[in-house]
């Protein structure tokens, strides 16, 4: 039933509660000299090209693909549409490899038909950490799909990974694969209910009227918690002493170093929002928020062509309530303009999903990693790790 997966150094189906198993890598690493030096091949009609992000004109062409067939919920009305800052942001992060960003072209026209991305990662498993590969914005044009493309382009990622002596990896789907380390639920809160029932994305609850909805969902003008200010360059260091500290509690949780913070979580404009309190009295960072901007193509709706949407991103508080602290994430989020604040119920997250009164989406978000067995999976409380 999964021809490709079940070649694939990954948990089986049938080995789950098997506790005789290690914990660890499935295949071991090989010597690099008998890492496949070709690429694999394609359907004669395609050809493989490496995608230079930093290219005005390859990233319009990278997103546009995606603009057009990348990921839909499952009643096919809105579509993930990713702008080409915030591509540029996910593929170009400390220590890339553009051998990673992995394209498939028509050679009768040149036409990108297909790409695949990787950025390497530290992923910290239990005690361990794992130089890993996240991989990201697998996408075949929907007019070549079912054609078995996806594992020829899943194993010459792969192999370039290979090449730089990695052998393992990350990912997230909305796809059931073998085997999730966790599967995690969406959840939405409401910053502008009226547009949002409007385009079908929620709907009117039951005894509802649209004015007490758009009440119920009213929040302050400006966040409340003294201090709260957004991040800035000089707050690098405080940010990462704080949020390692935080995720060293997380079975699977990233490992990140200061010039990961500073790639990862400096606020960019329309791409990632980060905030933190610092303490009126000691000047110290106390707590943390961030999210990134994802909007969202409105399929065939007349009055609206896109859902802005803000997605919880790593978050720790210590001396601010998570209650407050993500009040004034959805605070501002709502004065930026954002439709919809997501947020999965990784790590502490449950904490305050109820009662800001965020609701559960019908997605889930499954987490899989690649040649690396988890002896149980996780609860998605014990995950420290959001891709993008
Ligand atoms: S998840 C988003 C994936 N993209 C989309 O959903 C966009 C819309 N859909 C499409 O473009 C985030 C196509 O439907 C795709 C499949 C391309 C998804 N992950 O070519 P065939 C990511 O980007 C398996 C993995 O005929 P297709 C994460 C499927 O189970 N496998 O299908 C990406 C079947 O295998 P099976 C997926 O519909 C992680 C085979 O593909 C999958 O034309 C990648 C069918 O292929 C998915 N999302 O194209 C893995 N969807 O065994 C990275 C389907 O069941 C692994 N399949 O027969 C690590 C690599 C690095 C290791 C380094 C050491
Ligand atoms: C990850 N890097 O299904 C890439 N989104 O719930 C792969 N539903 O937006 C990830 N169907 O529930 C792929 N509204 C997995 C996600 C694919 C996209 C997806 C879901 C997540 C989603 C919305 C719209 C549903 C439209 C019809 C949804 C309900 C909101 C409501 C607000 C008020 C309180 C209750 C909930």
């Amino acid at each position: 039933t999964h021809k490709f997966w079940e070649t694939q150094p990954v948990g089986q189906f049938k080995d789950i509660g098997d506790t005789s198993l290690p914990e660890g890598p499935i295949e071991p690493a090989t010597p690099l000299s008998e890492v496949k030096q070709e690429p694999y091949n394609l359907p004669s009609v395609y050809e493989w090209t490496t995608c230079d992000m930093a290219s005005d004109d390859i990233c319009s062409e990278v997103y546009n693909l995606l603009k057009n067939n990348y990921v839909e919920d499952d009643e096919n009305m809105f579509r993930f549409n990713y702008s080409k800052e915030f591509l540029r942001w996910a593929l170009r992060p400390p220590g890339y490899y553009q051998s990673w960003h992995i394209g498939v072209r028509a050679k009768t026209n040149k036409k990108l038909v297909a790409f695949i991305s990787g950025v390497p990662a530290r992923i910290r498993v239990r005690d361990e950490v794992v130089k890993m590969a996240e991989i990201n914005f697998l996408c075949v044009h929907k007019k070549l799909r079912s054609k078995r493309l996806a594992p020829v382009m899943i194993k010459e990622v792969t192999r370039r990974v290979h090449l730089e002596n990695i052998w393992q990896a990350a990912y997230t789907a909305g796809v059931v694969l073998p085997t999730p380390i966790t599967t995690c639920q969406y959840w939405h809160r409401s910053l502008n209910p009226k547009k949002l029932i409007d385009v079908g994305f929620s709907r009117l609850g039951a005894r509802m009227t649209m004015s007490r909805t758009i009440k119920l969902y009213k929040l302050p003008e400006a966040p409340v918690t003294p201090g709260f200010r957004k991040m800035e360059l000089l707050d690098v260091p405080a940010v990462t002493r704080l949020l390692r500290n935080y995720l060293s509690q997380f079975g699977v949780a990233t490992d990140f170093d200061e010039n990961d913070v500073e790639h990862w979580l400096l606020p960019r404009e329309d791409v990632v929002d980060s905030y933190l309190v610092e303490s009126p009295e000691t000047h110290d960072v106390t707590d943390f928020c961030s999210f990134y901007t994802l909007p969202s193509t409105i399929l065939g709706n007349p009055n609206y062509t896109t859902l802005k949407a803000a997605y919880s991103y790593y978050n720790v508080a210590t001396q601010t309530s998570f209650l407050q602290l993500m009040n004034d994430a959805l605070i501002v989020s709502k004065q930026k303009g954002f439709d919809v604040f997501n947020a999965l119920d990784v790590m502490h997250n449950e904490s305050f999903l109820k009662e800001l009164k965020f609701g559960p989406g019908d997605g889930q978000l499954h987490y899989y990693l690649y040649n690396y067995r988890l002896r149980s999976a996780l609860k998605p409380s014990e995950l420290g790790l959001v891709l993008l």
